[in-house]
């Protein structure tokens, strides 16, 4: 018969049938800082409900009635899907109540939600999202996201602009939900990447991947090449490079689907500015932020062009930016032809 002792460190080498879920991750996180009040788990813990809740959204697409343009744009002049406004207000109730949520900030909302005032705010958080990242693949069954970041209040502040706007450097966690083939939600709290995977059977996340690293290289770039004609002439060297290279192009179309791909497989994913969109057209607070985040969390490199997006300072809530992220050696081959 095995010791008490034994058995659990059986149970931790058997890491195939683990059964470790988010919430545990999320508690054992916790328990590294004593003073810790449990605020930003019960936060942590509401962005996997609405995982789940959106989730189960999408896989009934088609089958009720979520699908198709609600005939609205949203504040970037943009055609709302159905499913972006379910998505959106799933986040805003189950964030809502939390008591720790002193602002939300979503790209569906013009202006950010001010929940708590500055002294109830004392202590709180600022939640930002993009509550589904890539929505125009729904009609397609491909692969959407949602993309989140938080930021510790500074209260007091004097808006909510100015509570939000700081450097995704200052970023305490940030995370994605990749409604694929499967559910996978990929977070870090700045002790790097952990990677979970949604058992529909119990509707628990469970951990499948803890310190993940994105591979140093990996000949695949992933960016819309139908922009080539009007990207600056850096990144069109860069691309006669990796063409005679022989690099591979991938390319989802949805941020989330590119960015996991890339974190699992290498290579280097870019949105660069373009005639339309001349400032980038990926949003810095709550799509490339996060997703910086991550990928250096993962041993990785972001760049807003040829600075580090982390040290970006944002001056508005929706402000665009450059992306260019992945393994080093990747970003390192785009930043030299820039
Ligand atoms: P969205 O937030 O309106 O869905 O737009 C963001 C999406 C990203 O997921 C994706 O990387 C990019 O837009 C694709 O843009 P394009 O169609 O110009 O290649
Ligand atoms: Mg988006």
């Amino acid at each position: 018969m095995s010791t008490q002792n034994t058995f659990l460190k059986e149970l931790d080498e058997r890491s195939s049938d683990n059964l470790f879920t988010l919430q545990s991750h999320i508690l054992a996180e916790q328990s590294k800082h004593p003073g810790s009040t449990g605020t930003f788990s019960w936060i942590l813990s509401a962005m996997s409900l609405s995982a789940k809740v959106i989730a189960s959204k999408l896989r009934r697409a088609r089958l009720d009635d979520v699908l198709g343009a609600l005939g609205t744009e949203n504040v970037q002049g943009e055609r709302q899907q159905k499913l972006d406004v379910i998505a959106n207000e799933t986040l805003l109730r189950c964030l809502g109540r939390r008591k720790g949520v002193a602002i939300v900030a979503s790209e569906e909302n013009e202006e950010p939600i001010l929940l708590r005032d500055n002294a109830e705010a004392e202590g709180g958080y600022c939640v930002l999202f993009d509550p589904l990242d890539g929505s125009s693949n729904l009609d397609v069954c491909g692969g959407v996201g949602t993309i989140f970041s938080i930021l510790q209040h500074p209260s007091p502040a004097a808006t909510a602009d100015e509570a939000m706007l700081q450097p995704g450097s200052r970023q305490l966690a940030a995370g994605y939900i990749l409604f694929g083939s499967s559910t996978v939600f990929v977070l870090t709290t700045g002790n790097g990447v952990s990677m979970f995977v949604l058992d529909p059977m119990i509707g628990a996340f469970l951990r499948v991947e803890d310190n993940l690293r994105i591979p140093t290289k990996g000949k695949i770039y992933s960016l819309n090449e139908g922009n080539r004609p009007t990207f600056p002439e850096g990144y069109q060297r860069y691309l006669d490079w990796a063409q005679h290279n022989g690099y591979s192009s991938r390319y989802a179309g949805a941020m989330v689907a590119d960015v996991h791909r890339t974190l699992l497989k290498g290579g280097v994913f870019l949105y660069p500015p373009t005639a339309k969109a001349p400032n980038g057209k990926l949003r810095l607070m709550y799509e490339a932020n996060p997703m910086a985040f991550l990928v250096e969390q993962a041993g990785g490199k972001a760049y807003a062009g040829k600075e580090r997006l982390l040290d970006v300072q944002p001056k508005t809530l929706h402000q665009r930016t450059t992306v260019i992220l992945g393994s080093s050696e990747e970003v390192d081959h785009v930043l030299r032809h820039l």
